[in-house]
This record gives C-alpha cells, sequence and structure tokens, in this order.
C-alpha cells in the first residue's frame, strides 16, 4: 500500500461506517457493510453456524483490531439469518495459554453434544506464524458461553490448519473434524469421539489436494464438501467434491461459481442447509484491513447434484419454507450516461452492451440520468472491472449530492462483478454522478442495476 492511498481508504471506511442504518433489514446484500442491531459491524469472520430452537448463532473471529492475532471469538443470535444481535463474546484470549493475545484463533465452530447436554467449539488454534498448527476445544453449557477452553494440540499428531467439522443425521450424530493437514497438503476428515473432545481416527483422506476453508452440507443423502485451494487471503475458485458416505469415494472436483470470478471474490466459511438446498457463506478478506472484510453469501443451489452458487445483488429467505427469492432490479448502461472530462468509451465483450467506462476518477467522471427511484432507500449494485491486484473505489454523488465511496475489489480485467451501495434515491427521476471529485482512478463501470428493496 502505498502512503498516498491511506488517506482515501480512511475517508473510504469513514463513509461506509456512516452509512444510513435501517432498522430491520429484510434482505442479504452481499459485499455491503453488514452491522449488527447495535449499528456496530459485525465482527465474525471465519464464521460458524447453529441452530438451537428458533434461533440462529453465529460464531466467529472479532478481527475489528485489523490484525490475524486472537481477539475474541464473538456471538451473535438471529431469528431470521438477517438481522443480528451482538451476545457475550464466546471465548476470550487467555494468557500464557495456546489462546493469548499473541496466537491464533480462526474458524471457530461451535457443535452441540446431545449425550453432555454440551456445546462443544472447535478451532484453529495456532502461533504467530502458523507454524504451530493445532486444534483447540473448548466446552460450554449455553451456546454463547462464555465457553471454558480445554487445550490444543495436533489431531492424532498431524498439522491442522483451516479446519470445520460437520455433524451427520444419524441417531448418535456421529462428528467430524475437516482440516487441512500435513502442511496444507493433504485433506483429511477425522471421525470425533461420543463427547467431541478429540478426534478418533481418520475416516477419509485426499493425499495433495491443498484444500482449505472447508464445509461440509449433506442434503438427500450426499454429502457435498466445499473448500477452496491454498491462496493466502486472496481468493481462489472455490471447490466442492460429493460422496454418498463421508469415507468417499469423492468425486473429483468441480466448481461452484465461475472460475474467472475466485467464487465471486470469497472463500467458503460455511454452508448452511436451506432446505433442499443451502446458503454459501464465505469471506471476502481484506488483508489490509482484516476488520471490514466482508460477507458473502448466496443461494447455494443443489437441485442438479452439483452445488451451484446462485449470484444475486439482493436476495431473500423463508426459512419455514426452506426457499429463497433473488430479487430482480433495473439496469442502466454507463455508457448510456454523460461521460466528463478524460473518461473514456470501453469496448469489451466481458461487458454488459459491449460497452464500459473507464479511467473514471482523476478528472473523469460518468453521469448516469433518468435513474427511477422510489424515495424510500435503495440497493444499487455497481458492476466493474479492476484489473488491479488491489482494490479500487469510487465516488457516487445522488443529483449533485454529497459522495459516498464505494469499495471496488480487484475483479481481473476481463471479469466484472458488482458491488453494493444504499442509496436515497428520490421518488422518480435521479442522476447519479461517479467518480467525480476523486484523485485516485476508479474501476472501469460497466453498468448500475436498482434494486426496489432498501
Ligand atoms: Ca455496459
Amino acid at each position: 500500500m502505498t502512503q498516498l492511498f491511506i488517506p482515501f481508504l480512511v475517508l473510504s471506511l469513514f463513509t461506509l461506517w456512516k452509512s444510513p442504518l435501517a432498522s430491520a433489514e429484510n434482505v442479504i446484500v452481499s459485499g455491503a457493510a453488514w452491522t449488527d442491531t447495535s449499528g456496530n459491524l459485525i465482527q465474525a469472520h471465519g464464521g460458524g453456524f447453529l441452530k438451537v430452537g428458533s434461533t440462529y448463532y453465529w460464531f466467529g473471529e472479532d478481527k475489528a483490531s485489523n490484525t490475524t492475532l486472537f481477539h475474541d471469538v464473538s456471538c451473535y443470535t438471529s431469528t431470521d439469518l438477517i438481522n443480528w444481535t451482538r451476545q457475550n463474546n464466546a471465548l476470550s484470549p487467555i494468557s500464557g495459554t495456546m489462546i493469548s493475545t499473541s496466537d491464533i484463533v480462526e474458524r471457530p465452530k461451535v457443535l452441540f453434544n446431545q449425550k453432555n447436554a454440551e456445546y462443544v467449539m472447535w478451532f484453529h488454534s495456532d502461533t504467530s506464524n502458523y507454524g504451530a498448527a493445532m486444534v483447540g476445544v473448548a466446552t460450554a453449557k449455553s451456546p454463547c458461553g462464555p465457553y471454558t477452553y480445554k487445550g490444543s494440540w495436533k489431531p492424532l499428531g498431524a498439522d491442522s490448519r483451516d479446519m470445520s467439522v460437520f455433524q451427520d443425521d444419524d441417531a448418535a450424530q456421529t462428528s467430524y473434524l475437516l482440516y487441512a493437514s500435513d502442511n496444507n497438503q493433504d485433506f483429511k476428515i477425522a471421525q470425533l469421539d461420543s463427547n467431541y473432545y478429540n478426534v478418533t481416527s481418520v475416516v477419509s483422506q485426499m493425499n495433495g489436494a491443498t484444500l482449505e476453508a472447508p464445509g461440509i452440507v449433506k442434503r438427500n443423502g450426499v454429502y457435498y464438501l466445499i473448500a477452496s485451494h491454498t491462496s493466502g487471503w486472496a481468493p481462489n475458485p472455490n471447490k466442492f467434491f460429493s460422496a454418498s458416505d463421508i469415507a468417499g469415494p469423492w468425486s473429483s472436483q468441480q466448481d461452484i461459481a465461475p472460475e474467472a470470478t475466485n467464487t465471486y471474490s470469497s472463500q467458503n466459511a460455511f454452508d448452511f442447509p436451506l432446505g433442499s438446498n443451502a446458503i454459501y457463506m464465505g469471506d471476502r478478506w481484506r488483508s489490509d484491513v482484516l476488520g471490514v472484510s466482508r460477507y458473502i453469501w448466496f443461494p447455494l443451489d443443489l437441485s442438479s447434484g452439483s452445488p451451484k452458487i446462485v449470484q444475486a445483488d439482493v436476495w431473500s429467505l423463508n426459512l419455514a419454507a426452506g426457499t429463497y427469492s433473488v430479487a430482480s432490479g433495473t439496469s442502466y448502461e454507463a455508457e448510456s450516461g454523460t461521460i466528463s472530462g478524460s473518461a473514456t468509451l470501453l469496448t469489451g465483450s466481458q461487458f454488459s452492451g459491449g460497452k464500459a467506462v473507464g479511467y473514471l476518477g482523476v478528472g473523469g467522471s460518468v453521469t448516469i440520468n433518468n435513474v427511477q427511484g422510489n424515495g424510500q432507500g435503495q440497493w444499487v449494485a455497481l458492476y466493474f472491472a479492476n484489473g488491479d491486484s488491489t482494490y479500487r473505489n469510487t465516488t457516487v454523488s445522488v443529483n449533485g449530492g454529497p459522495s459516498v465511496v464505494v469499495d471496488q475489489m480487484n475483479t481481473g480485467e476481463s471479469t466484472v462483478m458488482s458491488a453494493p451501495v444504499r442509496l436515497n434515491l428520490r421518488s422518480g427521476s435521479n442522476s447519479i454522478t461517479f467518480s467525480a471529485n476523486q484523485n485516485t482512478y476508479a474501476a472501469d463501470l460497466d453498468k448500475i442495476i436498482v434494486y426496489q428493496q432498501g
């Protein structure tokens, strides 16, 4: 990161934190700044989910301090998977142990052990240089705990870094640890003992698979393993494997999203059952400011037997029915707008209508006119291409009003992806100006889609 970039980044974060908050959300908008019911950014990265009665629990890494080092495992509750209330921290640092503030605690996942009527948390436990490669276990009598730390160790004496757990639907609720082992080269699935305190034996092993960020969802008797490959904090094309037995054999890997999108710039964290389908819950890690890493959730369509992410800017859930609904919006092409200054029309087959507007910022801007609004605040998705290896961002001004800044992740030059912004459009016609008054280049703007929901 250059020195020049820092002031603009700060402005960008400040603007997002100041975004207007609705009292209750009813849609999922991936990539937006998700806030809890107190208005604070949700800090639950690398998350794990659990349903107890009618309450959903979300456990995750609190990365508000923008470091990889352990801060807290947070616990949030919701009845709709959309509006989340922060509860007490589930797990907090203990000095002199493997979960001190100079250690690593990642990917916390919680199982309920019915035999002991106990909640058992498993997590990746490591030293600050990721050299220890252990699992940690903690237990509690209530879902949010606080949990009592039991220890960290190498399962069956071997490495474990990125991991998850899976509870099967048999009467004994047999559960498994899923983990990247042997210096992240081999992927293993090991059965837990009846207390869920340790593993007993490896039931499946994929040598040389180099998988990370695993999760398993089982629907109609088929196990679907979702995982990324290894590329640090940068996203890669996450894959699925399927099997009729958790011990395998597992199918060869296949994509869950178009490869060029790198899983819509995200990494798997959890895969939550939804009717006969599932919800893909991922992280869009931002390694330079980890605490503003975004959550990327999409429907995971299992109807074909091959899990596919359904890209959706704005979507909603019917949890009782186990269904989802993807909102449709109105598209406006950037190239149909008024192009000003040094901004330039671009041509390319990756763009909607074959065109986009580039060289935005540093004196170039584009104004899209006659955008129909509803006067109630609504989501607008910006579709853009950013060929840099780092984020860009764009200013957005409605009807000549003050600018907000939208971060634009790297997408690759030939791939168009979207990022959302909530705008207060007036009822009827609006003009939206992009990239005026900014001294850095924004991504190339292809189009915007305006949704009715806010
Ligand atoms: Ca276009």
